[in-house]
């Protein structure tokens, strides 16, 4: 990555430090390893040096970097690849008060390869603008995977040219107002975003829920429909219909053509038992039970799970999945699976020791939608509430069993940890913005830097520099130390107040 004068300029318009009073620097994730060595220097962008070394791989990681200020010869950046050369200069940038930089050396690279954030847009659905700006604070925090939520009950948010349906009628309403005129993505708009994250070294994993959480597309498609319940109509696909697999294969093939570097396509598999009632009589699920020799409900599931996902890896990609997709009998040197159940953690021992890999995102605390403080009033509880601390402490402190979090700590097949913001109660980006500002922070800062660099009273000071920053651009986050007000959209459709998950509304 070249320098140029655009991109310094940017940076020093934008420099982090410029309403701090103390010297601190206040970098956020903090680096693995930071040393001040005294005096600061003023910065001009002929004094920005950036020099990357590719066969320098083993050295700086695939998105380390090193960053030196000295009096003598400015700042110089060194990684062995772009993403490693971007993250140096947003440290750069963060260090900088007006054109001045303090003297050091930072030698930085991450702690998890995947760190993650989740917007569920279809319960209420986020513009292109609010995407975009919500990656600008990714790739200013070094969050690296935007896990799309784009598909479920509420509405079908990601237009396919092949059945149109989908998103003129399927994109029909939202949780608050479920006749809401059709709102989604255009492909137009979706390549555009792709860009865009990934000039910010953000690569998008598009999520497409099967076979439960389907009730927007089968109000478009309804031959699809595999049933539902009486609160959840057609909840499913139907597992057993050749022409239904086909319809979501002809999906999937241009979901990859949207997102050609994505990895990874997630397909859900959560929470399928809501609405499965109908498996049992359904003639094209008995069909299949007969011809494929599946006992019941839950054989169906998994061979359905076990089906999409061999297709998926044969469009190159990695399948993702919630945990419930975990003994269907999938690749895992070619699943990932989304370890989200706090209360389960047999299932993540189950995903470790059968060789899959896995991204931590248990509810607690990686879920944006519960309360980040005990007053607040809407949002999700279940037996807490994940605040800022909590968020910040994982994952060496958490719900699991001690041995087992320092197996997952220490495991190669954890690829990281991501949030997920669960859009049921925030119709506004102004509460989207303040469930995920500052958790978000705390995110970033526990995937990035090293558990034993790790402190919240620091993180907390240099959060206090952060928040006003966060407000000039416009981000409506969260003050925990105010204690700014609860923002609760009207009306709301949904408060979630402490409920077991077999009644929980999904
Ligand atoms: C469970 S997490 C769900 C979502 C809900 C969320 C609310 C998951 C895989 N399924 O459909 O929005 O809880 O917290």
């Amino acid at each position: 990555m070249k320098p140029t004068p655009a991109l310094i300029i940017s940076l020093l318009a934008g420099s982090l430090l410029t309403h701090a009073q103390s010297a601190l620097p206040a970098v956020i994730p903090h680096p693995a390893e930071m040393k001040l060595t005294g005096g600061e220097v003023s910065l001009t962008p002929e004094r920005i040096f950036c020099d990357r070394q590719p066969a320098q791989l083993a050295q700086f990681g695939a998105e380390g970097y090193r960053l030196e200020v000295t009096t003598a010869a400015g700042a110089r950046i060194t990684a062995a690849t772009e993403a490693g050369m971007a993250y140096g200069l947003s440290t750069l940038a963060q260090l900088m008060s007006n054109t001045q930089a303090p003297c050091l050396v930072i030698t930085d690279q991450p702690r998890y390869a995947w760190r993650g954030y989740m917007l569920d847009v279809s319960r209420h659905f986020a513009p292109p603008a609010e995407i975009k700006a919500l990656l600008d604070e990714m790739r200013r925090y070094k969050l690296n995977r935007f896990h799309w939520h784009l598909t479920d009950d509420e509405g079908w948010r990601i237009e396919i040219k092949k059945y149109p349906l989908l998103t003129t009628i399927g994109g029909i309403g939202d949780k608050t107002n479920p006749k809401a005129a059709a709102q989604f993505y255009t492909q137009a708009e979706i390549r555009d975003i792709v860009a865009y994250a990934r000039a910010s070294f953000i690569t998008i994993v598009p999520e497409i829920d099967m076979p439960g959480h389907a009730s927007g597309a089968a109000r478009a498609y309804p031959a699809h429909a595999g049933g539902g319940s009486e609160r959840l109509p057609d909840f499913t696909f139907n597992p057993g219909k050749p022409e239904t697999l086909a319809f979501l294969q002809d999906i999937l093939r241009e979901v990859k053509e949207l997102f050609p570097d994505c990895g990874v396509i997630h397909y859900g598999g959560d929470e399928v038992h809501f609405g499965w009632g109908k498996w049992d009589t359904l003639p094209a699920v008995q069909a299949l039970k007969a011809q494929e020799h599946l006992a019941d409900k839950q054989a169906v599931e998994k061979w359905f799970n076990r089906t999409m996902a061999r297709f998926i890896n044969t469009l190159g990609c990695d399948v993702g999945g919630w945990d419930e997709i975990l003994d269907a009998g999938t690749d895992p040197a070619h699943t990932v699976i989304f370890w989200w159940r706090h209360d389960k953690p047999a299932q993540l021992e189950q995903a470790l020791q059968g060789g899959f890999k896995v991204v931590l995102t248990p509810r607690h605390p990686c879920y944006f939608d519960f309360l980040q403080n005990p007053a607040h009033k809407v949002g999700r509880r279940w037996n807490g509430i994940n605040e800022l601390q909590r968020v910040y402490g994982f994952p060496e402190t958490s719900t699991l069993p001690a041995a087992l979090a320092a197996r997952a700590a220490a495991s190669p097949q954890v690829l990281g940890m991501q949030a997920c913001l669960w859009s049921e109660t925030c119709a506004t980006r102004a509460r989207r913005e303040f469930l995920t500002y500052p958790r978000l922070l705390a995110l970033a800062e526990s995937a990035w830097t090293p558990a034993a660099q790790k402190d919240f009273a620091g993180f907390s000071e240099r959060l206090k520099i952060h928040l006003p920053l966060l407000r000039q651009r416009g981000i409506a986050c969260y003050d925990p130390f105010a204690q700014t007000p609860e923002v609760i959209d009207q009306p709301t459709n949904a408060t979630y107040i402490d409920h077991p998950e077999t009644k929980q509304k999904p």
